[in-house]
């Protein structure tokens, strides 16, 4: 039996506006489609307005044979010496959800110091520390994310129970703070498949093109039968000191919506819908073109995620699994390395050997090789980034690929 007819447009609406901080519209239709489709970003209880730090973790759904990734949060850090190191613990329990990974989470806290991950008993701990500043964070930050894993049988969910050992400002006093626990609830309803590539435009503008390939029943992983999606906001996240996002190109049939990049925060947020509906395979759904900004050789993860997917009807459709692309500046083709073989690459691609791509030996990495000279509107693969990269390694130019102040090109 078929809802609401109009339901997927309300629901992007709904996206659109809590996603991308829009203006106010109908208030009830934005809080109904939040909680229609919102099943995976219940936001812990903030205890902000009481002046109180809360350290927060996400609740979450899962799905079965699936992962996902929750945010850690610290909100409240009050003005002052700012947020200098932390150690947390999390229990929960592991024959509902494991915890797969321990990361960081938003600069300067992008990486953890140690993490201990015991999935026999339901335990993980971690610790980390900022060092680049004496002058850290206050207010909300992120500053960890985990990538949990769902692995019961059945609808049930687990405390995700967080604690705080120490908090500690810049200065080494302890920051008093309580915690706000989450929960992790599989689901076993149905499961998106998405893929994420790497690669260029039409126009030759490089970045990389979320899809969902296809639709799941999470009972027995088969594919469920003329699902049409309707609509989807999708997350885009990454370190803003390493990527900018410089443009979100949204594809028919889902190019009803809106974009919002927010670099300095690193995540860029896209939502679109298509009014009938449309089966998987959807690939591209959108071309969301990247550069890279760090020294040469550096690496830079770049995550996508679907904080809603719903089909024509208004159901929620959950993400199996989170995609990542690990980028490194110069590397075309994708050896982790830089060398000559990198130049080859390039100038082998612009005469027409080479295809773009990342997944097959042999292909050209497009937003390593393009992101060499950076290109004004976006960047593109052009014979100057085999160029500089072949200055870069005779000496020619520093790893930030400026021209070093001492080298000149030769002489007559
Ligand atoms: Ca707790
Ligand atoms: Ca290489
Ligand atoms: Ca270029």
């Amino acid at each position: 039996m078929r809802r609401l007819q109009n339901l997927p447009a309300v629901i992007a609406i709904g996206c659109v506006a809590l996603l991308l901080g829009a203006g106010p519209l109908n208030h009830t239709a934005l809080v109904d489609a939040a909680s229609t489709i919102d099943v995976s970003t219940d936001k812990t209880p903030r205890l902000l307005d009481l002046g109180v730090t809360t350290v927060g973790v996400e609740s979450i759904a899962l799905p079965l044979h699936g992962s996902r990734i929750v945010s850690v949060t610290v909100s409240g850090v009050p003005a002052g010496p700012g947020l200098g190191a932390y150690h947390l613990t999390l229990s929960y329990n592991p024959a509902i959800v494991q915890v797969q990974e321990v990361r960081g989470g938003s600069a300067p806290f992008q990486t953890v110091l140690t993490a201990s991950v015991d999935n026999s008993v339901g335990i993980a701990q971690w610790t980390a520390l900022q060092g680049s500043n004496l002058q850290g964070p206050t207010g909300d930050i992120e500053i960890s994310r985990l990538v949990l894993s769902g692995v019961g049988s059945s609808e049930v969910c687990s405390a995700l129970n967080l604690q705080v050992v120490e908090l500690w400002d810049t200065n080494g006093n302890l920051i008093p703070s309580v915690d706000g626990d989450g929960s992790a609830c599989l689901q076993v309803g149905l499961i998106g498949v998405a893929r994420l590539r790497s690669g260029a435009d039409a126009d030759g503008a490089v970045g990389i093109s979320p899809g969902i390939i296809t639709v799941l029943n999470a009972i027995d992983l088969q594919p469920a039968p003329g699902l049409l999606l309707g609509a989807y906001s999708a997350s885009v996240t990454y370190d803003g000191k390493a990527v900018q996002v410089l443009d979100a190109r949204l594809k028919p049939p889902f190019d009803q919506g809106a974009v919002n990049i927010d670099n300095p925060s690193g995540i860029a947020r896209l939502a679109a819908l298509t009014p009938n509906g449309q089966s998987a395979p959807i690939a591209p759904l959108a071309f969301v073109t990247l550069r890279l900004l760090g020294p040469v050789g550096s690496q830079a993860v770049v995550t996508l995620d679907f904080p809603a997917l719903v089909d024509v009807d208004g159901a929620p459709i959950l993400l199996q699994a989170s995609q990542e692309r690990t980028f490194r500046r110069g590397d075309a083709d994708g050896d982790s390395l830089i060398s000559t073989s990198d130049v080859l690459f390039i100038a082998q691609f612009l005469v027409g050997w080479r295809e773009l791509g990342d997944d097959l030996p042999g292909q050209v990495h497009a937003v390593n090789a393009a992101a060499i000279k950076h290109d004004g509107e976006f960047d593109r693969i052009t014979v100057a980034d085999a160029l500089w990269l072949m200055q870069y390694l005779v000496g020619l130019r520093d790893p930030m690929l400026n021209l070093l102040a001492n080298s000149h090109p030769p002489q007559r």
